[in-house]
C-alpha cells in the first residue's frame, strides 16, 4: 500500500523498487500555481507542490498534506489525473508519482521552506525551469485529460525514452 513495495519494472524488467510520490497542481482559469522548489530533489526547478507518501496515509492525504506543508493552501476536491513513473538510470528506485488537480482553493499562497509559490499564465508555463517531463504532460493537464506514464531520465536533465497516453479513468 505504501513505502517500498518491490516488482518488476514492465519496461526495463529489471528488479526496481518503487517510492510512492504526491504531486498537486492548483489550476485556475488561465493560470496554474507553481512553486519554485528551494531545497531537496529538483531544487531550482517550478513544480507543483508534493512530497512522499507517509506509513499509514493515503496517497491522496499525503497530497493534501504536501500541499498544504508547502503553500498553505487547503483544498475540498483533488482531481486525480495522472500517473508517472520515473526511472532514473543507476537507480535501483522508480519514483511513482500520482498528480491531483484542484480547481478551487482556501487561502493564500505562502512561501515555506520548501518552495516560493508564483502563479503562471497557463500560455506562460516556465517549461525551460521545470522537469523536462512537464512540457509533454502538462497540456492534458490543462484539458482535463488524465493520463498514464512512464519516463526513463539519464542523470536529471535527458529523457532516454518515455510512453505517456491518455487515459480514461485512473
Ligand atoms: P520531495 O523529494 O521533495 O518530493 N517529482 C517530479 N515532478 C515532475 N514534474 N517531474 C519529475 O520528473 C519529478 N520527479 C519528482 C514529486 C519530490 C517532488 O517532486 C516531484 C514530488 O512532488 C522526474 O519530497
Amino acid at each position: 500500500m505504501w513505502g517500498k513495495n518491490v516488482f518488476t519494472s514492465g519496461q526495463s524488467g529489471d528488479m526496481l523498487s518503487s517510492k510512492l510520490l504526491t504531486l498537486v497542481m492548483v489550476v485556475q482559469p488561465g493560470r496554474v500555481l507553481l512553486g519554485m522548489k528551494k531545497r531537496g530533489f529538483g531544487a531550482g526547478r517550478w513544480n507543483g507542490f508534493g512530497g512522499k507518501v507517509q506509513a499509514g496515509e493515503t496517497i491522496e492525504d499525503a497530497a493534501r498534506r504536501e500541499l498544504h506543508e508547502e503553500s498553505s493552501l487547503t483544498v475540498d476536491e483533488l482531481e486525480k489525473v495522472g500517473n508517472i513513473k520515473f526511472e532514473f538510470v543507476g537507480d535501483t528506485e522508480l519514483l511513482d508519482v500520482h498528480i491531483f488537480r484542484a480547481d478551487s482553493y482556501n487561502g493564500e499562497p505562502t512561501e515555506s521552506e520548501e518552495m516560493r509559490p508564483q502563479w503562471f499564465d497557463s500560455h506562460q508555463i516556465p517549461f525551460s525551469q521545470m522537469w523536462p517531463d512537464d512540457i509533454l504532460w502538462f497540456p492534458l493537464l490543462l484539458q482535463k485529460k488524465k493520463f498514464l506514464g512512464y519516463f526513463k531520465f539519464q542523470g536529471h536533465d535527458v529523457i532516454l525514452s518515455h510512453t505517456l497516453e491518455e487515459v480514461e479513468k485512473l
